[in-house]
């Protein structure tokens, strides 16, 4: 079953943020390496055709189902193509929730940067300050770990080197974040404290483990008390170590890596392996709106904001602030936000500079970087229109570093 959805409608957002309150006492802290994002500059029309035949390409290179969800001042369009389900036939619809993957990332962020309007955190602090004896070195800051400069081994390279069977070792596995961390500590680091950018999913098992040290409260907690409370965001959960999503959603489909292989429902699963990292839940509605209130300066002072997006060098078209991606689009706009990957979906959550418009797609399948590739379309359609070059040009090939990195990732399936 095929359905098509594009639609124009009226947001209501503003009025909720009146209601959260920044504490502005935070001191500009010392820079680390940057990396300039190109000029800001008017954003071109959305082009929403280019967004609808992003998702229709998605669909055919594997994907049972694709969807997007652009917001811009006010104004909502959404597409949507496929399937939720594949045994019930069920239409893939923007009011299904998914796995956000990543996206996790920017909300352990944001509490450990209001920690620190708080005064309860220093980013150039070490970590073991806070969580002693935790780490080998020393020397490896809150500010480190944030922006993948840390050096920890990311312990998920060899968890899903074999995707499948990778998987379904871990699908119904509770981990501590103390054995995530000891994964990772069992292998030589990667860089020196504060070196180049090396991602790695341990840094956001350390800031979970320092938002439950600093506040002695649980992080799902303090996802709901900082963030998902004031901003209203009806279909984000942080559910662990349940397998469930709750509600209305989407079920994600895992490719396997052997090309030709049945497509495995990955929809239940504890993400334990992930947590801070990456087990959140939430809807296209609710990434638009959580992006647009972080970029629009409502969740943390302006300050912290900055120091959010104090960027390093993270390939070619990509830096990385804190917990935050920068992307850079072939029209010289540039983007901020978060991809994100966990099994069975592939989710990419960006906003503009000033968070009046923003981007929020997911696709119901992974391990797919042909799918990957095309889904990053939908940054080149929202933000830059029919300026986009990457309408007219072959996807390009992206590194997937950050993809499990090191591991191979099936580009060929379909
Ligand atoms: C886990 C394996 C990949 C996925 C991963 N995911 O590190 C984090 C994430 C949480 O969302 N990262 C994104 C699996 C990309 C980001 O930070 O931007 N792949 C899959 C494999 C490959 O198992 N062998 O594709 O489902």
């Amino acid at each position: 079953m095929v359905s098509a959805t594009v639609v124009r409608g009226t947001a209501v957002t503003a009025a909720l943020m009146s209601l959260l309150v920044v504490p502005a006492h935070a001191a500009p802290q010392r820079a680390a390496a940057t990396t300039a994002a190109p000029s800001a500059r008017a954003l071109p029309k959305p082009d929403v055709d280019g967004l609808w035949e992003v998702l229709r390409t998605a669909r055919r290179q594997g994907a049972p189902g694709a969807m997007a969800r652009l917001e811009d001042r006010g104004a909502v369009y959404w597409a949507a193509t496929g399937v939720a389900d594949r045994r019930t036939g069920r239409t893939i619809s923007n009011s299904d929730r998914f796995r956000i993957g990543s996206v996790t990332k920017i909300f352990s962020a944001v509490v450990l940067l209001q920690l620190a309007d708080e005064g309860k955190l220093k980013l150039d602090a070490p970590v073991n300050r806070y969580l002693p004896g935790l780490l080998p070195d020393d020397r490896i800051t809150v500010r480190h770990v944030l922006s993948h400069r840390s050096g920890l081994y990311d312990y998920t390279n060899d968890m899903f080197a074999r995707t499948v069977p990778g998987f379904e070792a871990v699908r119904s596995k509770v981990f501590t974040y103390r054995q995530l961390v000891k994964r990772s500590l069992g292998k030589p680091r990667t860089t020196e404290p504060g070196g180049a950018y090396s991602y790695s999913n341990t840094n956001f098992v350390v800031a979970g483990m320092l938002i439950e040290k600093l506040t002695g409260r649980a992080v799902r907690t303090e996802y709901q008390n900082r963030i998902i409370k004031p901003l209203e965001l009806r279909d984000t959960f942080y559910v662990h170590p349940g397998k469930k999503i709750p509600g209305r959603h989407t079920r994600g489909y895992l490719t396997p890596d052997t090309a030709g292989a049945a497509l495995v429902d990955a929809t239940e699963q504890t993400v334990s392996w992930a947590q801070s990292a990456g087990a959140v839940i939430s809807s296209t509605r609710d990434l638009n709106t959580f992006l647009s209130a972080l970029l629009g300066g409502r969740l943390t002072s302006p300050a912290q904001l900055a120091q959010m997006q104090r960027w390093v060098p993270a390939g070619s078209t990509q830096a990385y602030g804190l917990g935050l991606r920068r992307r850079d689009l072939s029209c010289g706009t540039s983007v901020y936000g978060h991809t994100g990957a966990v099994q069975g979906y592939y989710s990419y959550a960006f906003a503009s500079k000033d968070g009046k418009r923003s981007l929020a797609a997911v696709a119901n399948a992974s391990n797919n970087g042909t799918l990957h590739n095309t889904m990053l379309r939908t940054l080149e359609s929202a933000f830059c229109g029919k300026q986009a070059e990457a309408r007219k040009r072959p996807a390009t090939v992206e590194r997937h570093e950050d993809v499990a990195p090191g591991v191979p990732v099936n580009r060929d399936a379909r």
